[in-house]
């Protein structure tokens, strides 16, 4: 796996920016950029909702934002689309719990990073057994995003998992921003996975930036 080490997973984890075009004020390739500038630690491309690309045009983006990643030693991770993770050898992919089973894709993408969407213990449990490398928990606040959430649990669960001795990396998920991110670092969040906050943003820099200070504040 390219970062099997629990420790190193969680603070590549710290802050985590997901989009697709659909998500972007401007264009993503600037988006990203400014964003891996402001001091992004993970990207994953979710190409979703209205006007989404697809085939060829989706493809093209994708490996376009990958070689920015790869040019900043940034992971790049596919939400959900196995098979354009496996064709673009990205570092790894994001599931549901409605995706492909995670023994599946974990027998398809050996080596490579696994993280799961998971809404209570023990889907957490089940995540761990079958071999997911991070879990992500949410939605933590309301989110006008993702339109088929789960409610809003805020930082209940995460707190729940680190008071067993479940090492696993989480990353909260759901209406994050620099204002409350904290919260979700002080319940035992490795890291915050946000979408609007940074892609909707006038300056992805200086939102990615003001998280990531807040992440590595509460982190210490
Ligand atoms: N899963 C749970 S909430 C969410 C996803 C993909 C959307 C998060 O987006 P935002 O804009 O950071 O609230
Ligand atoms: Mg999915």
């Amino acid at each position: 796996m390219p970062y099997t080490n629990e420790k190193k997973l969680k603070e590549l984890l710290q802050v985590y920016f997901i989009m697709g075009s659909p998500n972007c004020l401007k264009d993503p390739i600037l988006t990203l950029e400014e964003a891996i500038a402001g001091g992004i630690t993970f990207f994953q491309f979710r190409e979703k909702g209205t006007g989404a690309l697809k085939g060829e045009e989706k493809t093209k983006l994708a490996s376009e934002l990958q070689e920015i990643c790869r040019d900043h030693s940034i992971p790049f991770i596919v939400n959900d689309d196995i098979e354009l993770a496996i064709k673009l050898e990205a570092d790894g992919v994001h599931i549901g719990q409605d995706d492909e089973a995670l023994r599946v894709v974990r027998e398809k993408m050996p080596g490579k990073i696994i993280g799961l969407s998971a809404h209570t213990m023990e889907e957490v449990k089940t995540a761990i057994r079958e071999g997911a490398d991070y879990v992500g928990i949410g939605p933590i606040f309301p989110t006008l995003t993702k339109t088929d959430t789960k409610p809003v649990q805020g930082t209940k669960l995460v707190e729940e998992i680190r008071s067993t001795s479940l090492s696993i990396p989480i990353v909260g998920i759901g209406g994050i921003h620099a204002g409350n991110a904290a919260k979700v670092i002080e319940s035992g969040a490795d890291g915050v996975s946000i979408i609007t906050a940074i892609s909707q943003a006038v300056s992805p820099k200086e939102v990615a930036a003001q998280l990531k200070k807040v992440v590595l504040e509460k982190s210490k």
